[in-house]
């Protein structure tokens, strides 16, 4: 993503990669229009949002010194270790070559236990689990980046990529979905039922 600035009825001037809130907040004039851009595609899904600057605000938001506690799972907590694999098969975007059928459970976790799962890809996708949270253990055989730090329920998984992780599966029995979270690719099929036992 890239943010591009204009002021009001002149052309777009392209500005160097920062953060949107950085941005935003202090460096555009009033009267300036701040486009939020994908760079990654052409054509119409490039403008992602414009935000027009109206009027001058004070920051008062501040990030917290600590923002949040938790407890690291051990990797010898995991009762069992399963692989999802995560690839476009034929015609079909595929978790360990099956693409979803609501007739099919891919695992069977206990209720209350903690396991390793590994995820692989062939592409990018940010694979998300519902009910279960987790910690990112290792990526890529090395230690997890700071983004990976504390309770998750999605991971980005990168082309060629290996990511494990430690599930902690606690609340209720019953049937959820684990699916990349790319919109075309979960429609395309790429999602799978996990049956909490
Ligand atoms: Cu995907």
């Amino acid at each position: 993503m890239r943010l591009s600035r204009s002021e009001e009825g002149s052309g777009g001037s392209a500005w160097p990669r920062v953060s949107a809130r950085t941005s935003l907040i202090h460096w555009s004039p009033v009267g300036s229009h701040v486009t939020l851009v994908n760079t990654a595609v052409h054509g119409r899904m490039r403008q992602v949002m414009r935000f027009r600057v109206v009027r001058k605000e004070k920051d008062v938001s501040h990030i917290p010194a600590r923002l949040s506690r938790y407890t690291a799972l051990h990797p010898a907590s995991a009762v069992a270790t399963r692989h999802f694999d995560f690839r476009r098969s034929d015609d079909a975007w595929t978790i360990n070559g099956r693409p979803f059928s609501s007739s099919e459970v891919m695992a069977r976790p206990r209720l209350g236990t903690v396991e390793r799962w590994r995820f692989t890809s062939d592409f990018h996708h940010p694979v998300h689990l519902h009910l279960a949270h987790f910690q990112v253990l290792s990526r890529g055989g090395r230690a997890p980046e700071p983004t990976d730090a504390g309770w998750k329920d999605t991971v980005d998984v990168r082309p060629y990529e290996v990511v494990d992780v430690l599930v902690r599966f606690r609340g209720y029995r019953g049937r959820y979905m684990l699916h990349c979270h790319n919109l075309e690719h979960e429609d395309m099929a790429m999602m799978a039922s996990f049956q909490v036992v």
